[in-house]
């Protein structure tokens, strides 16, 4: 860290790097060293909701000027970092994950302006690039005799790992260093790769037909991202399975398109832009969700703060083509409605579910679902009365609202909430809702529940009432929330994750989807902070 003053500048380092920050009034004056530590502390635990200029997303804009106009002191924003909110603000201190002495030092840093993010380069980016084991030295066919379609690959969050499990003999496979909080796996077109983004940019490539699954590749693609997906398609237009990978980055605002078998990267592209409303600049335009067409050579890329959708043609990329779709600000997550054409994705701080058309590349529909929908990839129902719905949780209320989403066969309920379904209990807090085609239920966690009971529940809604017919508490003896479901390939099993301190290990819970017995509990020293958990077959074909 250097200490630098020019003209009222002084250097920091965020991220690893130097940049300049003008200096705060002297009452909530912080050295050099505690300005490092704030840094990290607030890029660590706010800056994906509330960005990293602080001008608010998922959560609202905290730059020094807004806090002093509301009144805030120093104790009420402590306040709100121990307690977190009924919104969806985690309670960071009576979690234990931030101590009194950080939530302080949190504090006072956000009455000082934000740190000027630093930029970064295809050679900065090219720099951190490593293959391991090289294209010509991996196996032509799997090396092994497991059902590796089944293989589930979970995230250990706060150790910095993926654990390959074998979904069919309930196997360790292996445990990946995939480097610090890996955020989402997304598997290749033909299943054999894993990719992993981490919180820090940077992205892993595990190959599953190596004898023992391993990473192969891995570079940092930016300094903060949540998303990451594969071309998926070939046609007429080209073989583009598993070619290419694609990163969407909140810091720098932009996306890296790279080899999807070396993870050379290829390409950046800015997304800073003017928002699809005012037409204001927003540097900070982050990418949330991104899913690649089936169809064709396409990846759906949702732009935040701007509220635009850009559908990105990937079939030349020296000569990009992407229609860029005015929708809604804030958009998050997402995924595909049963046909595959249409792409529904949260507009959370709005309230709202925009529908885009990938055929017509245009903007089919916006439908008001209720407080900030968190739909994960959502939920798929083909429902008798009316026929294919999606659905949609929720972090700010306790509902679970589905959307007929077939024009062309049930055009009275298309893009229209045909059920709120009430859940048990207060409050929202509500992050994934998942279902299989095989499975006659949709399920339901509530892990940002002050609640503790329900942050250990999840609940069930049968698909034919649409009603939650039953709630799950996890075992005692686990200790930690329940987060985040998939399915083994057949639709028979549901894996839950219990999300723990990474002090202490917990487990991840293999349930029978059908009679919702606890069938299995897989354990170990391993098992700590486990988060997302990505089917292999799932995840390649979408289903959800
Ligand atoms: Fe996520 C998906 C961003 C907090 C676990 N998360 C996503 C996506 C985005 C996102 C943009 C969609 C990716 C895609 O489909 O391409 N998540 C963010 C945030 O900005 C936020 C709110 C705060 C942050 O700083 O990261 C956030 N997310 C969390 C968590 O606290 C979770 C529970 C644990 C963690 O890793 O931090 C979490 N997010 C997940 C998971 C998915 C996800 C498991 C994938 C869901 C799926 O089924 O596809």
């Amino acid at each position: 860290m250097k200490k630098r003053l020019l003209s009222g500048l002084a250097a920091v380092s965020i991220l690893g790097l130097s940049v300049f920050t003008s200096q705060a009034s002297e009452s909530y004056k912080l050295t050099p060293e505690e300005m490092k530590k704030a840094s990290q502390i607030y890029f660590d635990r706010c800056a994906g909701c509330h960005g990293m200029l602080r001008k608010g997303a998922t959560g609202p804009n905290l730059e020094p000027q807004t806090l002093k106009k509301k009144g805030y002191t120093l104790k009420v924003l402590e306040d709100f970092i121990y307690y977190g909110t009924p919104g969806g603000m985690p309670d960071w201190g009576k979690q234990g994950v931030l101590t009194k002495d950080e939530i302080k030092l949190l504090a006072k840093y956000l009455f000082n302006p934000p740190p000027e993010p630093p930029e970064r380069s295809l050679a900065q980016i090219k720099a951190t690039w490593k293959v391991y084991v090289p294209v010509d030295q991996r196996p032509t066919s799997p090396a092994h005799d497991r059902d590796w379609q089944n293989f589930f690959g979970v995230i250990l969050r706060d150790v910095g790992k993926v654990a390959i499990i074998d979904g069919t003999r309930k196997e360790l496979v292996n445990i990946v260093d995939t480097g610090y909080a890996v955020h989402i796996l997304r598997a290749s077109a033909s299943g054999r790769y894993f990719y992993s983004i981490g919180r820090d940019g940077k992205v892993t490539l595990i190959d599953l037909w190596l004898p023992k699954p391993d990473k192969v590749a891995e570079v940092k693609a930016c300094y903060d991202a949540r998303s990451v997906d594969v071309s998926k398609y070939s046609g007429k237009f080209g073989n583009f399975k598993d070619k290419l990978a694609i990163v969407g980055c909140y810091w720098p605002p932009s996306f890296v398109i790279m080899d999807g078998q070396t993870l050379e990267p290829l390409k950046i592209v800015g997304t800073s832009d003017y928002s699809y409303d005012t037409n204001e600049f927003l540097r900070e335009t982050r990418v949330a969700s991104i899913v690649a067409s089936h169809e064709e050579p396409e990846w759906v890329v949702n732009m935040k703060e701007t509220g635009k959708v850009w559908l990105v043609d990937y079939s030349d990329i020296h000569n990009l083509k992407v229609a860029m779709i005015d929708a809604e600000r804030f958009l998050h997550d997402g995924g595909w409605d049963f046909s595959k054409r249409y792409f529904l994705v949260a507009a959370n701080m709005r309230n709202k579910v925009v529908v885009v058309d990938t055929v017509e590349k245009e903007l089919e529909a916006i439908v008001d679902t209720g407080t900030k929908p968190h739909p994960g990839r959502g939920a798929n129902v083909y429902h008798d009365k009316f026929g294919p719905i999606w659905c949609t949780g929720h972090i700010g209320e306790p509902s679970v609202v589905c959307i007929g989403v077939d024009k062309r066969n049930f055009p009275e309920y298309a893009w229209k909430v045909v059920a709120k379904i009430k859940l048990p209990g207060e409050g929202g807090g509500n992050l994934f809702v998942k279902t299989h085609p095989k499975v006659p239920y949709i399920f339901a966690d509530r892990t940002l529940n002050p609640d503790p009971k329900l942050q250990r529940s999840f609940h069930v809604i049968d698909k034919k009432s649409l009603r939650v017919v039953k709630t799950i508490e996890i075992p005692k003896k686990y200790k930690g929330r329940v987060v985040h479901f998939d399915f083994d390939k057949y639709g028979t099993e549901l894996w839950v994750s219990v999300w723990g301190k990474k002090t202490e290990p917990t487990a991840i819970l293999v349930y029978d989807a059908h009679t919702l017995k606890l069938k299995k509990a897989i354990t170990g020293d391993w098992v700590r902070t486990p988060t997302g958990k990505f089917n292999v077959y799932n995840t390649m074909r979408d289903v959800y």
